[in-house]
């Protein structure tokens, strides 16, 4: 039987529970976070990254609760609220941390202009091209569709692949290219195990930098337990789930 969207574990376990507990106390910045959740996750590096104090909040999206629907009106994690105000969306949110806290430890985008476009390009192909196909391989049942979003998903890994300059996406600097890659990589272990997906495939060059990319303290501070992601994904893997990303996959929709 399949597990509700609702009622997914409460909390986050393994390394992002010892994270969640150092962020308890109130801060200016209240992070409303699930912890199952890539997206959460892209934001949580970069808060981690850039040393940000912040409140971190569990919250339940599929609940859609009203005081969250306050907070976001989509109803989806990541969001947060600053000084009073609301905003979400997993990159405007790393925007956001990179300009309103820029002298914090470290910059994650170039200060020039030409190579923070380039930045921007290399996000915006990921979340167009990356995301949907990973996520359409996980969701697809028919054998032909798995093989067609395989294909897509690994041509679309490579043109990545063939940009990264290393050890970072950007060379010496780790950005926010490496941040939005970094929870799609952590949880490849699905479609490896489930839709015949291999690092290797990629490249070898790629299997290096994934294995850099899942094991950057940022990452691993904001990681559960492998088991814990495994049981939200059967859902997906059965293309069972109610989740908006699902639903929009179903239909053949852009992601929410
Ligand atoms: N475009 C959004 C997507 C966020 C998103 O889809 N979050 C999921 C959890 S991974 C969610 O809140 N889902 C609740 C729902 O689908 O009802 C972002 O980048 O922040």
């Amino acid at each position: 039987m399949s597990i509700p969207d609702e009622k997914i574990h409460p909390v986050a376990t393994g390394r992002a529970a010892e994270t969640v507990a150092k962020h308890q106390e109130p801060q200016e910045l209240v992070f409303y976070a699930g912890w199952f959740c890539p997206y959460v996750q892209r934001s949580w590096i970069a808060l981690e990254e850039k040393g940000i104090p912040y409140q971190y909040k569990e919250v339940n999206p599929y609940k859609k609760e009203k005081h969250f629907l306050e907070i976001n009106p989509k109803g989806l994690v990541p969001a947060i609220e600053y000084k009073g105000k609301a905003l979400y969306e997993s990159l405007v949110l790393c925007e956001f941390f990179e300009d309103a806290f820029p002298a914090h430890t470290l910059h994650l985008l170039p200060q020039d202009p030409l190579e923070r476009a380039y930045a921007r390009l290399w996000i915006d192909f990921i979340s167009k091209s990356v995301v949907p196909s990973v996520q359409r391989l996980i969701q697809a049942q028919d054998a032909n569709k798995q093989r067609e979003a395989l294909e897509d998903s690994v041509k679309a890994l490579r043109t990545v692949a063939a940009q990264v300059k290393g050890p970072w996406f950007l060379g010496t600097q780790f950005s926010l290219v490496d941040v939005v890659l970094a929870p799609w990589i952590v949880r490849d272990y699905i479609i490896t195990e489930h839709r015949g997906y291999t690092r290797e495939a990629v490249g070898a060059d790629w299997k290096e930098y994934a294995a850099r990319l899942e094991n950057r303290d940022s990452v691993l501070a904001t990681q559960s337990d492998k088991e814990h992601y495994a049981e939200i994904y059967q859902r997906y893997l059965r293309d069972e789930a109610m989740s908006e990303v699902a639903k929009a996959i179903r239909a053949g929709r852009p992601l929410p």
